[in-house]
């Protein structure tokens, strides 16, 4: 839509210019909401017309009512014209003060400024005995060959033949570095460049990387005694090219004066037998090409179960130049739905094939959910854990499914026959519960699906303190631990956790009791029931907040809906 290129880059300008033109109107008011004004006034919009500022609406007055010439705006790489009907300049020309007899849309007009851009000869001459020519040229355009000056000479003579000791090698900017003109653009400033020369006795090395960024290194080399290291030869991000993973899917096998040249080809030189590249053995300027081998990785592609820790599917020999495509078949597991390929085994994200290719060997984790189980008990321990990250407990921190506790010693933590452990048995008398939620935010999350809606269910949670006794958790105040259920908050009554810890395996754990938490209404579907510590009142050692521990929770409907859930066993037979 824009005949003008670069103006993306110059928002500044043109919004702080639209602002002190706002000043300089009758009236000036932009209305939120777009340009509906009052219905006794026209409303006249500004459209600088540069693709990135927001037109400015202002009112006047339908009796007579005139805008005053706004101050010009300014547009890097642009002079501003005037103000005109139609975008493209082909509407009318508006003089000011502007009396609008309707709403009207006015569109700044621009002339594209020029530039001077010098050529300065440096060391040398140009042929009518100046150092510099000037031509201007216009903002974002590039300059064509034949308007480029012809090449400035060095006059310096070799004593001994009388021959032109240097010879014109290439235009630099101020940083030294070659300009290519087919790429370079005017910028919106004036710009110089300075002639390079190099001595007929120097040698250039061009060492053409074939990274695929046409990216080369151009080394000089003057004299005897000059060479070229390896170590020296980097890829444009700066990294040496000799280096394993610069260019990643790719393991360079050596360097051939033939760009097509392949690995094992006649003429192919090792790294080590190319380097050092030495003055004395140059003849004239060289061009050597990487010569670049694919690496082959493997995709794995795993069951991730605990009675199935097994390749389901594996393709070997791929290169960065193949994409990577998931099985064909989805894996299967007795009870459970594929949930699709991941990172990582627990965790992790869900993988993108979308055009993915190997620079490495990759391994990919299916993962499961669980057909729905029916039970009105929701094991604290079967959530999902993925966002358990660097839990903090008394003394360092856990993740994922280690923020499972396991009861060896009774404190009351409850195995029940609603859930079956697909391969897996778990010991009898084995409770586990959830800990390590001593932090602000700490959440646990149960998904439940209820086959109606359903008012007056009755909430019950299976808690207990670990460590401390005599602490009262409640839905408010200091020690806030909240509920939600649909991200409603439920206000139960504070708990005092009193009493006398007994030990378990790995904790002080005062017995599990469960708690009417209160009555909650559940809608048919899916229901969010939610555990968040909502305080940060240090329980002592690394615990940044105070919060109970969770066996479970229990929700009786007191027949009103059947509700189930899928449990997510893997929390604890993947661990
Ligand atoms: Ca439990």
């Amino acid at each position: 839509m824009s005949k003008f290129k670069g103006r993306a880059r110059i928002m500044a300008f043109a919004v702080g210019t639209a602002m002190l033109l706002c000043g300089s109107f009758t009236a000036c008011t932009p209305t939120p909401g777009g340009p509906t004004g009052p219905v006794d006034e026209w409303a006249v919009t500004l459209d600088f017309n540069d693709d990135t500022s927001t037109p400015r609406t202002v009112y006047v007055d339908k009796e007579g009512g005139s805008v005053e010439e706004p101050a010009d705006p300014a547009m890097s790489g642009y002079t501003f014209k005037d103000w005109n009907t139609q975008a493209d300049g082909s509407g009318e020309t508006i003089a000011f003060p502007y009396t609008p007899s309707a709403d009207i849309t006015l569109y700044a007009q621009w002339d594209t400024r020029q530039y001077t851009v010098t050529f300065d000869a440096g060391e040398g001459k140009f042929t009518d005995g100046g150092t510099t020519v000037s031509i201007q040229a216009a903002y974002a355009s590039t300059i064509p060959a034949d308007q480029l000056p012809e090449n400035p000479v060095r006059d310096d003579v070799d004593p001994d033949t009388g021959e032109a000791i240097y010879t014109f090698r290439e235009w630099r900017d101020v940083a030294g570095n070659a300009v290519d003109f087919t790429t370079w653009t005017v910028p919106a400033e004036d710009t110089t460049f300075t002639a390079a020369y190099r001595s007929i006795y120097s040698r250039i090395v061009t060492l053409d990387l074939q990274m695929g960024d046409g990216y080369t290194q151009v080394f000089e080399l003057e004299q005897a005694g000059d060479d070229i290291r390896d170590r020296d030869v980097v890829t444009a991000a700066g990294e040496r090219v000799t280096e394993t993973g610069a260019y990643p899917g790719y393991r360079l096998m050596g360097w051939s004066t033939d760009p097509a040249a392949q690995p094992g080809d006649e003429g192919v030189i090792s790294t080590n037998d190319l380097f050092p590249i030495d003055y004395e053995v140059l003849t004239g300027d060289v061009t050597y090409y990487a010569v670049w081998q694919m690496e082959e990785y493997v995709a794995t592609f795993q069951y991730n179960y605990a009675a199935r820790q097994e390749v389901y599917a594996s393709y070997s020999g791929l290169t960065v130049a193949d994409a990577v495509t998931p099985p064909e078949t989805d894996p299967e597991r007795p009870g459970y739905l594929f949930a699709g390929w991941y990172t990582q085994s627990y965790g992790g994200s869900l993988v993108d094939f979308t055009d993915l290719h190997l620079t490495a060997h990759g391994t990919y984790y299916a993962h499961w959910t669980a057909e729905p189980v029916e039970t009105d008990i929701f094991q604290a321990e079967y959530v999902d854990l993925t966002q358990q990250v660097n839990m903090p407990g008394y003394s360092g921190a856990n993740s994922y499914q280690a923020v499972i506790v396991t009861d060896s010693k009774d404190s009351g933590a409850m195995v029940d026959d609603d859930y079956r452990l697909d391969g897996v048995s778990m010991s009898a008398g084995i409770g586990r519960f959830v800990s390590y939620q001593y932090r602000y935010g700490a959440t646990l999350e149960f998904k439940i699906n209820s086959d109606k809606a359903v008012s007056g269910a009755t909430l019950y949670a299976n808690l207990a303190m670990e460590i401390f006794g005599g602490i009262t958790i409640g839905p408010d105040g200091d020690n806030k631990v909240a509920v939600y259920v649909n991200d409603t908050a439920v206000n139960y009554s504070p708990i005092n956790f009193g009493g006398t810890p007994g030990s378990v395996e790995q904790n002080w754990v005062s017995p599990f009791q469960e708690y009417q938490l209160g009555n909650v209404d559940l809608v048919e579907g899916e229901n969010i029931v939610r555990i968040v510590v909502e305080n940060n009142t240090p329980l002592g050692g690394t615990m940044a907040a105070t919060s109970f521990i969770t066996d479970y929770i229990r929700i009786d409907t007191h027949g009103g809906a059947t509700l189930s859930w899928s449990p997510v066993y893997d929390n604890v037979t993947l661990s």
